[in-house]
């Protein structure tokens, strides 16, 4: 009731009568009253003005599923909202959800990790009920060796999300950051499990620093959130909904294909320093050259000094300027 009651002071747009919320809801005047009293106590602030009715002026920056859910026009990405107040990693307990089963599209969200993991076992500095700290679980029917694509569909999802909820222009560097103000935003980690030819499942985690004000020393120079750079603040829950949104229409591109074929155009025209010089660090010898942009396997194709196309899977992209180094 109380949800349904939140939904639909959400989608008014303006006052909502009680006449209509008690009829929509079935429900008498003092159960509309009961619950929007308890949605006040959880911080929204409802306007109540006799004769017009009800209006929702102001949401609380809470992780709020109902909320997601009412935003979501997905199919089954974040239809299974499992919510945590905190945990070790999100990763982690997604992985331990698809073991036992759980299905393409459940999302698993925490207002806390104590372990949040960036790759190669470095950490991720999850503050607390401030940033948008979420895994979700997928079952794609694709090669393994195709898996690493989901993490350029996950980060094309995050700029659009951004853009469409707060107007903040920002780009992807190569695989896995996105980056405003040549400061990294977000960051996305994604895990497998699979046999040689199929795979189990995929967890992508995503870590948006989204009403943060102040990073730990270490990493205060090269981090930012959103609302650092556009200084207000986000609401979360309808983050995470515009971030599924738009994730479930790139993956549906991307597994018409098996490959970033139709979307590769849009992505490039995100990626830093496109066209420009990167610094490729690798084990097998670091090099600088001209970025030419992925290719439709989401490798990056890099001209070297000797004009040879080089392709780049792993390793790592420093990007010259972006973050002040190299
Ligand atoms: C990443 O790793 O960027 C992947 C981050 C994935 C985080 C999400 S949160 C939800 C899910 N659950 C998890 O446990 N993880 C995922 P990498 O490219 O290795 O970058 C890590 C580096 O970024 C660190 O070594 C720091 O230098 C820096 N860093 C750490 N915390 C940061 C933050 N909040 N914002 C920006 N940079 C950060």
């Amino acid at each position: 009731m109380k949800d349904k009651l939140l939904k639909m002071l959400s989608e008014a747009e303006g006052y909502v009568s009680g006449q209509r919320l008690c009829e929509e809801l079935n429900v008498s005047r003092t159960a509309v009253w009961k619950n929007i009293n308890r949605l006040k106590e959880e911080g929204y602030v409802i306007e109540a003005v006799p004769n017009k009715g009800y209006c929702l002026k102001e949401r609380p920056d809470v992780i709020n599923v109902p909320e997601i859910k009412s935003g979501l026009q997905t199919r089954s990405w974040g239809q299974e909202t499992m919510f945590f107040e905190e945990v070790d990693s999100t990763n982690n307990v997604a992985k331990k959800m698809a073991e036992e089963g759980a299905p393409h599209g459940r999302l698993v969200i925490a207002e806390n990790q104590n372990a949040g993991k960036g790759r190669r076992g470095r950490t991720w500095s999850s503050p607390e009920g401030t940033g948008i700290w979420m895994t979700f679980i997928l079952r794609p029917q694709i090669h393994p060796q195709a898996a690493s694509m989901l993490t350029l569909v996950a980060a094309m999802a995050v700029r659009k999300a951004v853009y469409t909820e707060t107007g903040l222009e920002t780009v992807i560097k190569w695989p896995n950051d996105i980056v405003a103000g040549g400061r990294k935003i977000c960051g996305i980690l994604t895990e497998m499990s699979a046999e040689l030819e199929w795979i189990n499942y995929v967890v992508v985690g995503v870590g948006i620093n989204a009403n943060i004000w102040k990073f730990p020393d270490e990493i205060s120079d090269k981090a930012t959130s959103l609302f650092l750079e556009t200084g207000r603040t986000v609401d979360r829950s309808r983050m995470v909904s515009a971030y599924g949104n738009a994730f479930e229409e790139y993956y549906n591109r991307f597994v018409e294909t098996g490959s970033l074929a139709l979307l590769k155009e849009e992505y490039n025209s995100y990626l830093a320093n496109f066209h420009n010089q990167v610094k490729i660090l690798d084990a097998g010898g670091d090099f600088v050259g001209i970025s030419k942009g992925i290719n439709d396997a989401g490798e990056l194709v890099v001209t070297d000094a000797e004009g040879t196309e080089r392709i780049v899977r792993s390793g790592e992209v420093s990007v010259r300027g972006i973050y002040g180094y190299v």
